[in-house]
């Protein structure tokens, strides 16, 4: 979750943040000859707990190495502990392909949609159909005053009497663009960072507002996240998801080391989901000097965070998304479909969390 990150020198010299520093995208210095394409640094990945192998040796030879555990919760698939993070599950490939397709979908069209808040609202006010906007190449532009205004705004907005921001086709947009300060949809999609589902999150605040609007999570959503978050739950409890914040991540972007401590049960687990471009996710302890593990969390695979591991700070400091890395060939096969290409070319690139929350 964003805004917990202590800034400051001795964050800096944490084992946590040197770790993130490891990970973290830097690329070779060819500044010389700027025309060059930039090159990341290689980064040596042999330390990063790799569950996609470790699941398949386990079902091959029912083996596992020290310091992992496979969990007996009677889940349709194997479920795996560390042995020093009770509370800590990790449930590889626990998504089909056409379910990371569908929450795909519904992370760039619905989930961003008001009453659901996004990182954009704080400046561009809530925008209804981003998405769409970015496909059909329109711009979203500022109505400062009455010489920007015409009768011919966009039929896709749906902003409201009081927003000052709307989406334009490109040639209205630009003749409107020498008086009014503008926007093209497609940079704001590259740009969406957070979407807030079911309960808002006040971020400011670091808490939930239940004063905003909201609507409720989307049934199939919070159906998927009860049967995930099975493994986790005290038994005869059944999770009751009641907010979730979907984090969007482009190449260079990271999560900083962070708590999530805002909800008042620890008991029941965080479900996080993950979707497109591999990442690294580092799990540390209680403190910030204590020295996280490294793991690779690939396109549907789920982890679930609850007790003693609620207390562990974690976050992602890196996405892969070239070819040998990003490991989303059977995404591409199942959006091949001409009608899929706009969500084909954003997750090449791109990684997208939803994690699921019991609030109370
Ligand atoms: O992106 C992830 O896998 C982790 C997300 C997370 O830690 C959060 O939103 O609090």
């Amino acid at each position: 979750m964003y805004g917990s990150d202590k800034a400051g020198d001795d964050a800096e010299r944490t084992a946590f943040r040197k770790a993130e520093k490891k990970y973290k995208l830097y690329y070779e210095d060819n500044s010389k000859s700027s025309k060059k394409k930039k090159l990341p640094k290689q980064v040596d990945l042999s330390e990063v707990l790799d569950f996609k192998s470790i699941s398949e040796s386990y079902n091959q030879t029912g083996d596992l190495p020290p310091g992992i555990v496979a969990v007996n919760c009677g889940f349709d698939r194997p479920v795996f502990g560390l042995e020093n993070h009770p509370g800590f599950y990790f449930i590889p490939g626990a998504l089909t392909v056409e379910e990371q397709c569908q929450w795909i979908r519904e992370s760039l069209t619905n989930f961003p949609q008001p009453p659901n808040r996004t990182n954009h609202n704080v400046i561009y006010g809530p925008l209804s159909n981003l998405f769409v906007a970015a496909k059909e190449g329109k711009i979203l532009v500022e109505e400062k005053s009455d010489d920007c205004l015409d009768s011919k705004s966009s039929d896709i907005v749906s902003n409201g009497d009081a927003q000052r921001w709307k989406f334009y086709e490109e040639d209205i947009a630009k003749s409107r663009g020498k008086t009014c300060k503008s926007v093209s949809a497609s940079v704001l999609l590259r740009k969406l960072r957070w979407s807030t589902l079911g309960l808002q999150f006040a971020w400011s605040k670091r808490n939930y507002d239940v004063s905003l609007p909201h609507n409720k999570i989307p049934d199939a959503l919070g159906q998927l996240a009860k049967r995930m978050a099975q493994p986790a739950m005290p038994i005869g409890e059944e999770f009751r998801p009641e907010a979730a914040i979907v984090n969007y991540f482009a190449l260079g972007d990271a999560l900083g080391g962070h708590l999530d401590d805002m909800e008042l049960d620890w008991s029941k687990p965080i479900v996080s989901m993950s979707l497109g471009c591999k990442a690294i996710f580092l799990l540390g302890g209680k403190s910030r000097e204590d020295e996280p593990l490294a793991m690779f969390l690939r396109s549907g695979d789920v982890v679930l965070m609850a007790g003693e591991a609620r207390e562990c700070f974690h976050g992602v400091p890196r996405i892969f998304t070239d070819e040998e890395n990003a490991e989303i060939t059977p995404l591409e096969l199942q959006f091949s479909h001409a009608d899929d290409h706009c969500f084909l070319e954003y997750i090449r690139t791109s990684r997208i969390n939803i994690n699921i929350r019991q609030v109370y």
